[in-house]
């Protein structure tokens, strides 16, 4: 019998980023190709999401209550809200089930740090997802990708988001419209020739971070994790071909290197 899978997408990245705004576009994409999309807002605390969601964590956790009632700030209500949302985890993932889609946008909370780093991130993510195929977009905002110590530490987050949730991972460097043609080309460059970041840490950085900077590009070039970077506009909705091949190569290449 053949069975139709659903691909989970997590869409990740610091606040602002432009998680949400991809997770639109994205889904406008696919939708245009004839694909059925899911779009999961897992965000307690957004206002007015730039899509309809079909599943939203909103109506599981109240944010503002959330606040209010245990004398909370935002990031710390934020905290309480996955947690709490958690135990819903499993109704969430009912839902999703029951749309019968093709593919399944998972937009993640604002404050990706926090949701990775606590427990409730990667329970979420397992929970959501079940046994299905999926993956992570990682998204480097342009803003601060473009200079070599923003590039590297975004990279070294994006590295570590991917140790928390064990998922395949796709860089993406968002908002790519507002660089020129030449910037986007050096830092897909950084990516691929950690020699080339060298150099630019080394024009551009204080000493303290020349000296470790080296150490770092050693061994991130041992482990040897670095994937290309995927150029996208949200805004413009460039960049979405390559990367639906690349999500393709990974939900389908039919080897299990991530299982
Ligand atoms: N120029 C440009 N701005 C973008 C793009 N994607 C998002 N933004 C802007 O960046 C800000 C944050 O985007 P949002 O999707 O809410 O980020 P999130 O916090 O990661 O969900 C908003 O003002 C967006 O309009 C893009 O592709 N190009
Ligand atoms: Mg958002």
């Amino acid at each position: 019998m053949w069975v139709l899978s659903m691909f989970f997408i997590f869409v990740v990245g610091t606040a602002g980023s432009g998680k949400s705004l991809l997770t639109a576009s994205l889904e406008k994409w696919l939708v245009e190709s004839d694909l059925s999309v899911a779009v999961v807002n897992l965000d307690p605390g957004v206002e007015s999401p730039p899509y309809s969601a079909d599943v939203d964590i909103r109506e599981y956790v109240n944010y503002g209550e959330v606040m209010e009632n245990f004398g909370l700030g935002p990031n710390g209500a934020l905290v309480a809200s996955l947690d709490m949302g958690v135990s819903s985890v499993d109704d969430l993932r009912e839902e999703i089930v029951e749309t019968e889609s093709n593919y399944v946008l998972v937009d993640c909370p604002g404050q990706m740090e926090l949701f990775a780093y606590r427990n409730s991130g990667p329970l979420m993510v397992s929970g959501l997802r079940g046994d299905d195929p999926s993956l992570s977009l990682y998204l480097l905002d342009s803003n601060i990708a473009r200079t070599a110590s923003g590039y590297l530490s975004s990279m070294l987050l994006g590295l570590s988001i991917n140790i928390r949730f064990g998922l395949p991972q796709l860089s993406i460097l968002s908002k790519s419209d507002i660089l020129m043609e030449d910037e986007i080309e050096e830092i897909v460059q950084w990516g691929s020739e950690l020699h080339l970041l060298e150099e630019a840490l080394e024009q551009s950085s204080e000493g303290l971070v020349r000296e470790y900077a080296k150490a770092i590009l050693d061994m991130l070039g041992s482990i040897g994790t670095m994937s290309d970077t995927i150029p996208v506009s949200a805004k413009d909705m460039t960049g979405f071909d390559i990367l639906y091949g690349e999500m393709q190569r990974i939900f389908l290449g039919g080897d299990n290197l991530y299982e």
